[in-house]
């Protein structure tokens, strides 16, 4: 049965009408005298035929003024007498309104949007000419609108045809993007309240999408999850398309198809978060589609999360930009070295970059209101020093291609990312991403309840990981009392995870220290333990086998016996039938677990 939604009571975070003019004159103080910039606004792009895609404004275009529509021209020139804002926009027109929506028109833009004089866009190839006369340099960002390069050549060109008879044409171009870009790298306090609500929005989506998730869906079912939690949030769009790859698609690393079934056992890679207000949220989860990790799955997994906390751990006002990834390379290195992906030394392997064909890509990237921000990497040659507003991603990954010979076969077609949103603060960082949660133990008591309830968990992988001592296959029979590792209370499961979640990252950050080095010592000991477990996996598999292999004959004699009422003489044949195949059910095992 559907429920209400609960009315929201708070309106969402917005940047105020001072915000934006405060920009604008940080802008113009950073322009030289005598100067102008020239900004255009996105133009609308056609999607097919007359039908156009979804209007979206160029992100340095609202950063600037918060205005939305398209055809306008942002025009500032620090210090004139007659006005310093000046805007070209679309006229109010009652019939196009009637069809397309509404207009702000010249005078909106006075009125509502700070300009000092606005005019029709239709008038600008008699009026700009005359604002760029005089004015030495020019801020324009060329090569990103040909159309729109070609208008202000031919405006500057007006100019120098009438040189001769005294004009003063600009002399001078400069990047107006090296300005914005700079501005738009430090967030204020308004902007990181939109974004943490665009992160706490998309942590829900994921948090949601993990107790929908059965084997047998479609990963455009998931993608579906998402979408609902972000519109019916006020999110307006995906921050960028979702990336839903199940199984050996996590391993394409901007998968958008999201068309393929997802299959028990598989690994469920998402990648998605919603835009608010023109700012975006960027979070990657990758969780197992039954609940349970298998015992290679959460192997990878547990180096990608322990890599993570090692990058965000160097997140801090003073550090460098690439040291998160750094962090990201060791770690992940030496897990591939304890996991026997790798072979060597640990330094030699890293100087080398062994590493890349597992994991090619960088920890990270500025976030804000474009999902690859804007903002410089380096400064003359030199990692971008942190400060204080700043906002990133960390997302380590690992990625085993489905047809990479050199590695053993039970590991390949496994694909794992982890990706969260860190604000750099005064003092350390901030994760605006934490509602969701990533701990192994954390996606068991989320997903495993749900999935056992629905019968989706494959009797012979929770065998599997009980080889672990983590589950039994007693424990899956009795799915309604779910136990739980690390003797945790068991009720927390359901009534959901915010509040522990929050909970949690308290004492994790506390304790992160501690945890780096029991994560060490884990896959170390693991690694000791594995080549026990191995002899004993074997033992236990046959006894399992024998086990099942009976239950099934009885299970067989019994049905038998009932037709055998009917039937005599067919029932005895179908008996001696079952004796002879009890070995059937093991067969499937062995299937499901080579599988991946
Ligand atoms: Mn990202």
């Amino acid at each position: 049965m559907l429920k209400q939604r609960k009315l929201s009571s708070k309106p969402l975070p917005t940047i105020s009408k001072r915000e934006f003019a405060r920009r604008r004159e940080q802008l113009m103080e950073q322009m030289e005298t005598n100067s102008i910039a020239i900004l255009p606004s996105a133009s609308a792009v056609i999607r097919n035929r007359d039908a156009e895609f979804k209007y979206r404004q160029d992100s340095d275009f609202h950063y600037l003024t918060g205005f939305n529509e398209p055809d306008s021209v942002l025009v500032l020139i620090p210090g004139r007498h007659h006005g310093q804002c000046l805007f070209f926009c679309r006229e109010r027109d009652p019939e196009r309104e009637l069809w397309d929506g509404y207009r702000q028109g010249p005078e909106g833009l006075c009125n509502n949007f700070g300009a000092d004089d606005a005019f029709p866009i239709s008038d600008i190839d008699d009026i700009l000419p005359g604002l760029l006369e005089g004015r030495d340099r020019v801020y324009y960002s060329m090569g990103k609108r040909l159309e729109f390069d070609k208008r202000i050549m031919g405006w500057v060109n007006v100019l120098r045809a009438k040189a001769r008879s005294g004009a003063h044409p600009p002399g001078e171009f400069s990047d107006l993007d090296h300005i914005v870009h700079d501005m738009r790298l430090y967030k204020s306090a308004a902007e990181l309240r939109i974004m943490q609500q665009a992160a706490s929005i998309s942590a829900d989506a994921h948090t949601r999408a993990m107790k929908f998730c059965r084997p047998g869906m479609m990963e455009y079912e998931l993608e579906a999850e998402y979408l609902h939690e972000f519109a019916s949030r006020g999110a307006q769009a995906a921050a960028y398309n979702s990336i839903v790859g199940a199984g050996k698609n996590a391993c394409i690393l901007h998968y958008v198809d999201n068309s393929s079934i997802i299959q028990d056992g598989d690994l469920v890679l998402i990648d998605a978060g919603c835009e608010l207000n023109y700012y975006a949220a960027d979070i990657t989860r990758t969780f197992p589609a039954n609940g349970l990790f298998s015992r290679e799955q959460q192997a990878l997994y547990e180096v990608v999360l322990a890599s993570q906390q090692a990058a965000l751990e160097t997140i801090t006002p003073g550090g460098h930009w690439n040291q998160s990834h750094d962090a990201t390379v060791s770690v992940i290195t030496q897990g591939l070295l304890d996991l026997g992906i790798l072979q060597g030394e640990l330094t030699e392997l890293i100087e080398a970059e062994a590493y890349r064909p597992f994991y090619m890509h960088r920890a990270g990237h500025w976030l804000g209101m474009d999902v690859h921000d804007v903002g410089d990497y380096k400064v003359h040659d030199e990692w971008r020093v942190l400060e204080s507003g700043m906002v990133m991603t960390v997302e380590p990954g690992i990625y085993i291609a489905a047809d990479n010979q050199s590695v053993a076969a039970k590991w390949r077609g496994i694909g794992i990312r982890i990706e969260d949103d860190v604000a750099v603060t005064a003092t350390g960082h901030q994760v605006l991403t934490e509602e969701v949660i990533k701990t192994v133990d954390d996606i068991h008591q989320l997903m495993r309840p749900m999935a056992a309830k629905r019968g989706s968990i494959d009797p012979a992988q929770v065998d599997f990981i009980s080889d672990d001592g983590q589950y039994s296959a007693q424990e899956n029979s009795s799915a309604k009392t779910p136990s739980v590792r690390n003797s945790k209370p068991s009720g927390q499961a359901k009534p959901v995870l915010k509040a522990s979640a929050k909970k949690k990252s308290i004492a994790k950050k506390k304790t992160t220290a501690k945890k780096k080095i029991s994560t060490k010592k884990k896959l170390t000991a693991k690694k000791k333990a594995a080549v026990k477990r191995k002899t004993a996996v074997k033992k236990k598999v046959l006894v399992k086998k024998k086990t099942v292999a009976k239950k099934s004959a009885v299970k067989k004699k019994a049905a038998v016996k009932k037709t055998a009422v009917v039937k005599k003489k067919t029932a005895v044949k179908k008996k001696a039938a079952a004796k002879s195949r009890p070995k059937s059910p093991v067969k499937k095992r062995g299937k499901v677990k080579n599988k991946r």
